[in-house]
């Protein structure tokens, strides 16, 4: 009887204390997990943001507080300085001269855009707006490697902005919209 009483009463501890096993297996299952995923997440925004980064080269005025997310967000916009196969763009006067391609280009404003200046030319080249609040140097890179550099622009307001490149370099292109210099226009 008093063995029989003893397996009642033992009966609800085991299962006590298997409910008990159960539980720490779960919690130590998700710790597991959780930690798993940090390190994945960890992981790739470190490589997220290697890769943004590395190419930072001119000054970036927004770019600096722009957060990964924000910049994935960010519209993308491509600028080319004198991109093979010519080495830049053919003038009227038949000559290839300095030029960033596009020379002209539309923005709206309260977009964020990341603007990446790819340098095929030997040489320095900026793109300089300061009613844009910007000023970019694009470092000399050469027509197989160019070099990368990145600013970020949320236009404020509406207009006909001239952005122009600041160093000295081809003095027609300087002077000519669509090569060393031209406009963006920010729509409402
Ligand atoms: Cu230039």
């Amino acid at each position: 009887m008093s063995s029989g009483s003893t397996i009642v009463s033992q009966g609800p501890r085991e299962a006590e204390s298997h409910r008990l096993r159960g539980l720490v297996t779960l919690v130590t299952g998700v710790v597991l997990v959780a930690a798993v995923v940090f390190a994945i997440t960890a992981g790739v925004g470190a490589i997220w943001h290697k890769v943004t980064a590395t190419p930072v080269t001119g000054t970036a005025p927004a770019a600096s507080a722009a957060t990964p997310a924000a910049d994935l967000a960010a519209v993308q916009i491509k600028l080319a300085v004198n991109p093979p196969p010519l080495g830049g763009v053919k003038g009227p006067d038949g000559l290839v001269h300095d030029a960033f391609v596009p020379g002209s280009f539309t923005m709206t404003v309260g977009t964020t855009y990341d603007v990446t200046i790819y340098n095929y030319d030997t040489q320095s080249h900026s793109w300089m707006s300061p009613s844009l609040n910007v000023d970019a140097v694009a470092p000399a890179g050469s027509a197989t490697s160019p070099s990368v550099t990145h600013f970020t622009i949320t236009p404020k307001s509406a207009g006909t902005f001239q952005w122009f490149c600041a160093l000295p370099c081809d003095k027609w292109a300087m002077a000519h919209n669509g090569f060393m210099r031209g406009f963006v226009t920010v729509k409402a």
